[in-house]
């Protein structure tokens, strides 16, 4: 049984990264790394600078990840790959901003372990993260894995470039609803700034970034004309359905956008966006990303329903129909405002 270390908050942090930094140089065998489903602009871009800089100092790495579409400009195609039903002998696997568990995506899962994996190393920023692994790295202080991947980078015997520095930066942009959100930290903006110095494009990336396929617009029309503001307009709420997308064809939609928009509602605490989930079993699946202000925590609404996050960005996958889901979720939301103090009109 090999044992397990981990980080216990902020003191041991430098530590902690050292660690992984030395035995990931030292690693001699594969190198998979993965991370969530659904991957985010944190999630491919800590992975893709992980892997590039491993890469770069002669390791064999794999990275089984498929990026939605909005994301795809950063990887080339072959550095991509499907997901492993079983994993090269003697693999170390870096899990990035996810914990092993359900939601770990592209290598074989049983429980909290991965399967046959010879040694695995946990990085995450969220303070949910169920801690298992060989070597685990969890600190809800820093914005992004990606800051926490630098740090990792840093470590390691090579020269930063552009190819290394553009996708970490993406993922400090994405997490930090570029710099604009409360995890932007004077550490963030010079971790960016030296980011910036390694010769990414800035205005060009951050330019693709927003780029979205015409239906993404078509889209946006028909989850935008079905807002509505419950719980005395404390709530903003829209959602995606299953039908909605037979009509307008798969769109590559992205939850965060839909919500990152309704959250500036006037007078809302809390934003809500549902996602009616495709499901090949018969039970529904519906997903629920939330964001958050003023006392109120997206992470304890979310944590109610079996998901995870964030104080101010939390989500989770509902197992039920998408107005089974809005009824869980609305009385989750209204517990948590009444618990931070809110007066919440009865419905
Ligand atoms: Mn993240």
């Amino acid at each position: 049984m090999m044992s397990t270390e981990s980080n216990q908050g902020e003191a041991n942090y430098p530590a902690c990264i050292a660690r992984i930094a030395q035995t990931l140089g030292r690693w001699d065998g594969p190198i998979v790394i993965a991370t969530h489903a659904d991957p985010d602009g944190d999630a491919l871009g800590s992975a893709l600078a992980l892997k590039r800089a491993l890469a770069s100092l002669g390791k064999a790495t794999h990275l089984p990840l498929t990026p939605p579409r909005y994301l795809s400009f950063l990887a080339e195609p072959d550095e991509l790959s499907d997901p492993l039903r079983v994993l090269p002998e003697d693999a170390l696997v870096a899990v990035l901003d996810v914990d092993v568990g359900p939601r770990l995506a592209g290598v074989p899962v049983a429980g909290t372990v991965v399967s046959e994996a010879a040694f695995t190393v946990v990085i995450d920023h969220h303070g949910t993260n169920n801690r298992t692994g060989n070597l685990v790295c969890v600190e809800p202080r820093r914005a992004a894995t990606a800051q926490m991947v630098k740090d990792i980078i840093d470590a390691l015997p090579l020269t930063w470039t552009p190819q290394l520095a553009t996708p970490c930066l993406t993922g400090l942009l994405t997490d930090t609803g570029n710099f604009r959100f409360g995890n932007t930290t004077p550490e963030v903006l010079h971790a960016a700034g030296d980011l910036l110095s390694y010769g990414v494009a800035y205005s060009d990336l951050t330019d693709r970034l927003g780029w979205r396929h015409p239906d993404y617009f078509r889209m946006l029309g028909k989850v935008m004309s079905t807002v509505t503001f419950p719980l005395g307009g404390l709530a903003a709420l829209a959602e995606i359905t299953q039908a909605m997308r037979a009509e307008v064809g798969p769109t590559d939609d992205d939850s965060n956008d839909y919500v990152g928009l309704i959250r500036y509602a006037e007078g809302a605490l809390v934003a809500l966006f549902l996602r009616e989930e495709p499901s090949d079993d018969p039970q529904p699946r519906t997903k629920v990303s939330v964001r958050a202000r003023r006392g109120v925590s997206a992470q304890a609404i979310c944590v109610s329903l079996g998901g995870g996050g964030h104080v101010a960005a939390a989500g989770a996958t509902v197992r039920e129909g998408l107005e089974g889901t809005k009824a869980l979720v609305l009385a989750a939301v209204r517990a948590e405002l009444v618990r931070a103090g809110y007066d919440v009109p009865e419905a």
